[in-house]
């Protein structure tokens, strides 16, 4: 295109505003009386693991007090959390996970 007057035209860049959205761990904590195996169906239902990957993310949870099933947008992370308290809610085990701030 030729402007009518004046002279070159410049396209200059405009500094982009967005930046990756700040990313939630859920992180499940342990206690003594959720079964083990409970814990291993909800992690594979709810955080898409294989069975074998979820079995080694209870262990260190078991083994370490809590450890971290995954990491989402802020959104996404807090429904992790409302799935697993109403799973382990309507089970009686008294399971708890938490979403945090990663990073
Ligand atoms: N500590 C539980 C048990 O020995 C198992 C467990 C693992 C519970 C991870 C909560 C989280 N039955």
């Amino acid at each position: 295109q030729t402007p009518e007057r004046g002279g070159d035209v410049v396209l200059e860049r405009v500094p982009q505003k967005v930046k990756p959205p700040q990313m939630h761990q859920v992180v499940m904590l342990n206690d003594d009386f959720t079964p083990m195996e409970f814990v291993v169906v909800v992690i594979q239902e709810f955080f898409s693991k294989d069975r074998e990957a979820a079995t080694q993310i209870m262990l260190k949870i078991h083994l370490d007090g809590k450890g971290v099933c995954g990491v989402y947008s802020r959104d996404v992370a807090a429904t992790k959390v409302d799935q697993v308290m109403d799973a382990a809610r309507q089970a009686g085990h008294p399971l708890q996970c938490v979403s945090e701030p990663a990073e």
